[in-house]
């Protein structure tokens, strides 16, 4: 075969892969790509003016379409600002291949930074490839590394001369199918008949249920249990939060024991993360020692490791859930389904009150100025498409997205994972990317837009036509919610001064967007959120609508 430079070949393993975006920020380390892209109009290079943005699109496009996507960097000085979103992509498992530029492998001696290094605590796989040689079967195994489970980044540096220097080392056929791992049937068969036993189950959902092209929600499983549903972190729709037997989503190792000292049984479901580390420790389970647990998930470094397990499946969880379903079936006794019936009138029951205490709360509060941001969310409800995604990284104003929308349906939102803020302005348009039928809608915390707020002008280049809500409340108001938490654990009564949560002057988001070209609206009255919302989600450009909302504690 024609001896080709490694920058080709490179190009050549991305096609076989499928890739059609190419998120990234160039640099000098990055020029052979760059020219090598001239040769490849397959190829969409999505230029951002800062990483995060790269990393929340590709994060975001790899969760919606369920396929790695492909960033590029700029050697360490680029790839330092992707590394916040990077930490996120590894703790919730996205499946994503980030690369970099760098120096000539004969620069080690006049000074060349390890780029492995500085990523190897948030990738499955990071590896350096110095001789062109190695680039095709180097992106071939970083693509495979990240989708197989349990899924995640990987990471391939190239210096100058592997790109620069010619090879006939082509790619050669790829795998890109999905890697199921079927669970073992006697664990599903002792599990079930916990399960079927327990007077009173209970099931929390975290991130990896819907990973799959195939997810599988447990509605059946709650309903013939007669099971309370919580979910770890509500970043997908893992359990349609209209149910009556869902409960909310809980902050793990903070009270969740508390919480869960009800349940003889509890059934949890993918990876579980501890958000609230501040206030946990190890002495604080997730669980209530009294309660038995079963945990599925496909990470065998998070099922069974830190919590007492008493049936540890290492499996797909959809697929476990499956088998699992069908057998709790046919274990189930004519009593229990009695029982079960009773069971899910209280939940039903419950649900109504849940509801009217929305509803009472927002009418007490209905013409706050600021507004609540349950009224912003409850305004926004009213002209929101049966098909719209909605994109959550709004911090505290999230619990009022679900006050007010249910998540019935797959893919109806995503959020952020991991904790690093500055996911949504970049995440929004990798949804959108991937969906581009259906209308974006993102709400932003003013914090976590402000981290990325340059993802706005790859929005406006590119007339990716998503919506940004921006939760303006003019303050780091979880940070405040917090402290108080902290100080009342101290046992310190004096109030906090919050020093460095406050905004002193508070983003003009809308003038920041009319700098970028977007299409921008200043809202303090929530009577016009209706009116803008309609006039946005009829545009084919991007817009933006910052909501002017209470930040008190
Ligand atoms: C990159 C990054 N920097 C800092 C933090 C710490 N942090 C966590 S939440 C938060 C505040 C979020 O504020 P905002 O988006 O305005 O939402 P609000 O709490 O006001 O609803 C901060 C600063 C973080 N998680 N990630
Ligand atoms: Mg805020």
């Amino acid at each position: 075969m024609e001896k080709l430079a490694g920058k080709y070949i490179l190009l050549e393993a991305l096609k076989a892969q499928g890739i059609k975006y190419i998120f990234g920020n160039p640099g000098t380390t990055e020029t052979a790509i760059m020219d090598a892209l001239e040769k490849y109009p397959e190829f969409e290079y999505v230029l951002t003016v800062q990483e995060s943005a790269a990393m929340g699109m590709a994060d975001a496009y790899a969760r919606a379409t369920k396929k790695p996507a492909f960033v590029n960097l700029h050697i360490e000085t680029g790839l330092a600002n992707g590394l916040s979103l990077l930490h996120n992509a590894h703790a919730g498992g996205t499946p994503l291949v980030l690369t970099a530029g760098n120096k000539d492998s004969r620069e080690i001696a006049p000074g060349k930074t390890d780029l492995v290094e500085m990523v190897t605590p948030f990738t499955k796989w990071a590896v350096e490839v110095n001789h062109p040689d190695a680039v095709a079967q180097t992106i071939q195994k970083a693509f495979r590394v990240a989708l197989s489970p349990p899924t995640g980044p990987t990471f391939v540096a190239f210096t100058t001369n592997a790109l620069d220097d010619a090879t006939n080392v082509y790619p050669t056929k790829t795998y890109n199918d999905e890697i199921i791992i079927k669970p073992d049937e006697n664990l599903i068969k002792e599990a079930a008949k916990i399960l079927s036993d327990s007077k009173n189950p209970g099931i929390l959902i975290g991130d990896r249920l819907v990973q799959t092209n195939h997810p599988y929600i447990p509605t059946k499983l709650a309903e013939i249990l007669g099971a309370k549903v919580y979910s770890s972190n509500y970043s997908e729709m893992i359990f349609p939060s209209g149910h009556p037997s869902y409960k909310g989503n809980i902050k793990l190792g903070f009270n969740s024991s508390d919480e869960f000292e009800e349940f003889d049984t509890i059934l949890a479901i993918g990876g579980l993360p501890r958000i609230s580390y501040m206030f946990s420790n190890p002495r604080m389970r997730i669980f209530n020692p009294k309660s038995k647990i079963i945990h599925i998930d496909n990470d065998p470094n998070q099922v069974a490791t830190t919590e007492k397990t008493d049936v540890a499946i290492i499996s797909d969880p959809s697929e476990a859930l499956k088998i699992l379903t069908t057998e709790v079936q046919s274990m189930i006794d004519g009593k229990t389904i009695e029982l079960v019936k009773e069971k899910n009138k209280i939940l039903k029951e419950e649900q109504k009150i849940n509801k009217n205490n929305i509803t009472s709360s927002l009418n007490e509060n209905y013409s706050n100025v600021p507004m609540t941001a349950d009224r912003m969310v409850h305004e926004v409800s009213k002209v929101l498409p049966k098909n719209a995604i909605i994109v959550n990284d709004a911090v505290t104003s999230g619990n009022s997205i679900f006050n007010f929308i249910d998540f019935n349906e797959p893919n109806s939102i995503f959020g952020g994972r991991g904790g690093s803020l500055g996911w949504g302005m970049g995440g929004a348009l990798g949804i959108k990317l991937a969906f581009p039928d259906h209308p974006v809608i993102a709400f932003v915390g003013d914090g976590t837009g402000m981290m990325s707020v340059q993802a706005l002008w790859t929005a406006s280049v590119n007339k990716i036509p998503v919506t940004y809500i921006m939760c303006n409340n003019g303050a780091y108001r979880v940070l405040k919610l917090n402290m108080d938490i902290y100080k009342q654990q101290l046992g310190d009564t004096k109030s906090s001064k919050y020093m460095g949560m406050d905004f002193e002057e508070s983003f003009n988001f809308s003038e920041i967007s009319k700098g970028f070209n977007i299409n921008s609206y200043k809202i303090d009255d929530p009577s016009q959120i209706q009116s803008v919302l309609k006039k946005c989600l009829n545009s084919d450009k991007p817009n933006l609508i910052d909501i002017q909302i209470d930040g008190s504690v």
